[in-house]
């Protein structure tokens, strides 16, 4: 129980620092249990602050301080003051040098923020205040400095040594050990630091820069991991590529390193020259990762490589701005990846996970702005809202002012601030001067949370050819903010005739024959406002927000047959696809509040049409045949039906497979997987396609499917088509799902990546003793609480993937969530209060649930010495 509640930070209260540090000379002598780390550095007093009392004041965690000196004189305990988490130096000169001696304990680090053991190898987590538990320093990204860092360590033990920038100096010490130099010549904040430790083996290879510079590529790894880099490799010089042709950004250093570990809190951390890697974005080979995988591998790769430009090269100046790097970083590399592959299923993918995310969060109980205005631990805002809704702001104003003006923008961006700590403010404007226009309204989108609803209606007056839009927007009220303005929102427009095709649009006002491109973006600012199109003779079909061009919810009131149409006919693929979910979620909507309900004939015969349709793209295809999520579903009712959605949804699916039995099993034959494996978006469609219908069979009353699936399982092609084979066997239950279970565990028990896949598809698993699983797993040998993706694959998976079994009436699944909770907060508080969000929206469900979570939630607030992470996200979840 928290006796006084920890304080917020507030935006307002923002300062620039009293002290500044030019140099940072880094001494570390490593070893896991007593590492001791020596600083050296040039302070300085900051000519643009506002002089204050005199004091300077230092960060520090967990640190055991041994020497302090200024100027070279040692500092007797009167000098200074060392409080919980600050280390105080009574007036110190205007300028000086400061060195401290500290020792530090990383085999003890569970958080694994600052100095950590992953296995047997030594890496640092240093975003957002993890350099704080390395030294005493100035933890604050505002803070800019040039960081030489030189490593000791036992050299059989620890024969690689890497750090931030270039290698400078690297020899052989006395008593089996080593030393290594590392400079890094451009200025960063603390949260870019990092060094690595290990007993290592690395991929090589190298890039040429478009201005000639010759860069070398490396990729570290454990020896047995050596073979499964290649992906990763090859995604991080298209990367590299890419940004020099996108965005005329080059890389600035003489080496890029890559280390992936098996303990890590998040995708991966982008310091500077030195990413270090979730190795789950590393590690890929056919028969070990899925499709997925591999597509996520790319896509991470591409973020971090991203960042050096829109992170570390410029930075934000407080932790409020985050979004000003993840924002753009998360839409650079969708874009990136859109690219590369599938243009139009890379949107429909990110449009899910931000519907999925995002939205639920807006929604609840934790939403904030993009830019928010405080925060308990700054850790709990690296959410959905911060990186999704973020990208999404850019590539609003990327509509907005059309790729010239863009481009023009972000290069004076990278002009203006490089080498600086700016602000969402400093982006926005560059934005403005750029393109002459007036974002001002615009700047609503980084302070006001909440999701935007459209509501809109139409008129056609067919005497005189005029087709009329009203669009009125809403934004639902979110904690701290009761009253919202309207904002400025593109939302791109088509209309189709009757034969399906784009009519060449002309608003009134406008000369015949001026622009008359078939989308128009249109600009929403007030609350309601009407378009006039002229020349429109037949009544059309509208199809709105194309490409999803705005993160809001739009309504209009279609006929069944109008989503039939756009989905067979829309020129824009987002919206086939966004069409046919519409129709299918109304569907199942239909079918849980009314268990008789018939399926509509014209929606199982656009499937049919679909399945047959020889010529599709096959990705896209299955984007549109796959049927919403429970929790999407969940999402659309007022108060979330567990059971009844469940129900309904595998009623729909079995009707499915009834119904087109023959179109599907000719699917999953035309598309087995034949010749060697290929990673081609052609390859990819196939598989998913053949996995979704293999799906539908299996939920239909055929014998033959499952056959089907113990084929697939055994000839183990790719792990794409054998995790989807287990999934599907798994849920099957019966012997058949114990064998397959023990046989990839025997297959696969050495390999950490694979076996986390092992754990999620049990506890993703529909069957109803999946939680009493899950409670055996947790004494599996190879479980493991302080691996976050092991806990990840277990206690995440069935509390956020699973809601059926997560959310049963009992409860069991709340109580079983708030022991995880309590058991994991003391070892990693940040992975524990992110299981805690599966409760946050507790308010939507039923009183009974409601009552169970609320009760679960309170348990875990009276819990002992509660860390912030968990304390803000329980206090926040129930707060009125
Ligand atoms: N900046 C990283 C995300 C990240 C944040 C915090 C971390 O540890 C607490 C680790 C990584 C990114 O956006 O990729
Ligand atoms: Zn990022």
């Amino acid at each position: 129980m928290y006796r006084d509640s920890p304080h917020p930070v507030y935006l307002e209260d923002y300062r620039p620092p009293e002290f500044l540090v030019d140099r940072v000379d880094l001494h570390f002598d490593l070893d896991p249990e007593v590492t001791h780390v020596e600083a050296r550095l040039d302070v300085y007093r900051n000519p643009a602050a506002v002089r204050g009392d005199g004091c300077l004041q230092l960060h520090g965690e967990k640190l055991e301080l041994e020497r302090i000196a200024i100027d070279g004189r040692d500092l007797p305990p009167a000098e200074y003051r060392i409080e919980a988490e600050l280390l105080t130096l009574h007036r110190v000169p205007d300028r000086f040098r400061l060195e401290t001696r500290v020792c530090i304990h990383p085999a003890q680090n569970t958080a694994l923020e600052g100095l950590y053991l992953s296995g047997d190898m030594l890496c640092t987590q240093c975003e957002p205040e993890g350099f704080r538990r390395i030294t005493y320093f100035l933890d604050r990204p505002d803070v800019m400095a040039r960081y030489r860092t030189s490593l000791v360590a036992d050299k059989s033990r620890y024969p690689v040594l890497l750090a931030n920038g270039n290698p400078v100096e690297a020899r052989d010490l006395p008593d089996g050990r080593h030393l290594a130099c590392w400079e890094d010549p451009f200025p960063k904040p603390t949260y870019l630091f990092a060094l690595v430790a290990g007993d290592l083996r690395s991929v090589e290879d190298e890039y040429h820069t478009a201005s000639g510079r010759e860069v070398e590529l490396h990729i570290y790894v454990e020896p047995e991991n050596l073979d499964k880099c290649n992906h990763a490799m090859h995604s991080l010089k298209k990367a590299m590529r890419w940004d020099e042709e996108t965005y005329g950004r080059e890389y600035d250093l003489d080496v890029y390193n890559i280390v992936a570990v098996s303990h890590f809190n998040m995708g991966a951390m982008e310091n500077k020259g030195l990413n270090v890697f979730n190795a789950k974005y590393v590690l890929a080979r056919p028969d070990t990762a899925t499709d997925a995988d591999f597509q996520g591998i790319g896509g991470v790769i591409a973020h971090e490589y991203f960042h050096n430009w829109t992170g570390n090269r410029i930075t934000c100046r407080d932790w409020f701005q985050l979004s000003l790097k993840e924002g753009f970083t998360v839409f650079r590399e969708q874009e990136f990846s859109a690219d590369m592959g599938s243009r139009g299923v890379k949107r429909i993918q990110d449009v899910r996970v931000l519907r999925a995310r995002q939205f639920a969060e807006d929604s609840g109980p934790l939403a904030h702005p993009v830019r928010p205005e405080s925060y308990i631990e700054i850790n709990n805002f690296y959410t959905a809202t911060v990186y999704e809704k973020g990208a999404e702001l850019v590539r609003m104003l990327a509509h907005l002012l059309g790729p010239g003006l863009f481009r023009k923008a972000t290069d004076l961006y990278f002009e203006r601030h490089d080498g600086q700590a700016v602000t969402t403010e400093d982006f926005v404007r560059c934005m403005e001067e750029a393109s002459g226009r007036d974002l001002g309204q615009f700047r609503r989108w980084y302070s006001q949370a909440g999701t935007p609803e459209l509501e809109v209606s139409d008129e056609h007056d067919a005497a005189t050819g005029t087709y009329s839009l009203r669009v009125r927007q809403h934004t639902p009220p979110t904690p701290g903010q009761p009253h919202k303005e309207p904002l400025h929102i593109p939302l791109a427009v088509g209309l189709l005739d009757a034969a399906g095709h784009d009519q060449p649009l002309r608003l009134e006002g406008e000369d015949e024959g001026e622009t008359e491109a078939p989308i128009r973006m249109l600009e929403l600012r007030e609350d309601e406002q009407s378009f006039r199109f002229l020349g429109i003779r037949e009544r059309p079909v509208p199809s709105l927000l194309r490409g999803f061009s705005a993160p809001v919810k739009v309504r209009y009131d279609y006929s069944d047959e109008e989503l039939m149409f756009l989905m067979a006919h829309d020129s824009d693929g987002f919206n086939r696809w966004d069409s046919g979910q519409s129709l299918s979620t109304r569907i199942l909507l239909q079918m849980v509040a009314e268990p008789g309900f018939r399926v509509p004939d014209g929606f199982l015969m656009a499937f049919r049409k679909a399945l047959r349709d020889t010529g599709a793209d096959r990705a896209l295809l299955a984007e549109i045949l796959t049927l919403p999520t429970e929790s999407h579903l969940g999402d659309q009712m007022e108060t979330v039906d567990v059971d009844g959605i469940h129900r309904a949804r595998e009623a729909l699916k079995s009707h499915i497979a009834a119904e087109l039995h023959a179109d599907l099993l000719a699917v999953v034959e035309q598309n087995r997987e034949a010749g060697p494996f290929v990673l081609t978006p052609e390859a990819i469609g196939r598989r998913s396609l053949k996995n979704l219908c293999l799906d539908y069979l299996m939920s239909g009353n055929d014998g033959q499917a499952p056959v089907l699936c113990r084929e697939q399982f055994s000839a183990h092609n790719n792990m794409t088509d054998d995790m989807a084979a287990l999934h599907l066997l798994v849920d099957d239950g019966g012997p058949a799902a114990e064998t397959a279970i023990a046989e990839f565990y025997g297959q696969w028990r050495d390999d950490g990546l694979v076996l986390d896949k092992w754990f999620a598809v049990q506890a993703t698993c529909k069957r109803d003793d999946t939680l009493r699983r899950v409670y055996g797993l947790l004494s599996h040998p190879d479980y493991s609480m302080t691996n976050p993706n092991r806990v990840r694959s277990l206690v995440g998976a069935f509390c956020m993937g699973n809601q059926h079994r997560f959310h049963s009436a009992d409860g069991a699944g709340y109580g079983f969530l708030a022991d995880r909770v309590l058991e994991l907060d003391p070892l990693n508080p940040q992975i524990a209060a992110r299981l805690l969000h599966a409760m946050a929206r507790w308010r939507r469900f039923d009183s009974a649930r409601q009552g169970l979570m609320r009760a679960a939630l309170e348990r875990v607030l009276g819990g002992e010495n509660l860390s912030k992470d968990v304390y803000e996200v329980a206090s926040k979840s129930l707060a009125d």
